[in-house]
């Protein structure tokens, strides 16, 4: 199964047209949007009419609104979706991945840098599509589609839009 996952369009809907413009992102038969800004992710399910799973950024007030945390369950993996700043993801992964190994999840995607990364840290892959509207890495915006099927590693792809 294919998963789009996006972060940080901090309002901008035309980044995300342009995001679904692409061919990997027709494939994707389900969204994750690791927060910045809430309801950015309700547009895109409007637009393509698929489920969004999404958290909270730190941009997202008042809170309460979205969860902090979800853990999701697709094709025999476990991922663990937050926006990241409540793992101090600016200062490393570590708490990440402990906080992924401590729901039992094998992916933890995460935001908020706006740093596009794929990392195997200790058994976890950790993924940041980085930001879709505002990068910080280069000069266009980032997503990702990642393929998840039962005993098989993820295959994550980067998209540059
Ligand atoms: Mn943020």
């Amino acid at each position: 199964m294919k998963i789009g996952i996006v972060s940080d369009s901090h309002g901008s809907y035309s980044h995300l047209d342009l995001m679904l413009s692409h061919k990997d992102a027709e494939q994707a038969e389900l969204w994750l949007f690791a927060g910045d800004i809430a309801m950015d992710a309700d547009y895109l399910a409007m637009v393509t009419d698929k489920e969004v799973i999404r958290v909270a950024g730190n941009n997202d007030w008042p809170g309460g609104r979205l969860p902090d945390y979800e853990t999701v369950d697709i094709a025999g993996h476990t991922i663990l979706l937050t926006h990241g700043h409540l793992f101090g993801v600016n200062f490393g992964l570590k708490n990440l991945q402990q906080a992924a190994l401590d729901v039992g999840a094998d992916i933890a995607v995460y935001g908020h840098t706006h740093v596009a990364v794929e990392e195997n840290i200790g058994g976890v892959l950790i993924v940041n599509p980085g930001s879709i509207a505002r990068p910080r890495d280069a000069a266009n915006g980032s997503f990702m589609v990642m393929d998840l099927q039962p005993d098989k590693s993820p295959v994550v792809k980067r998209i540059r839009i």
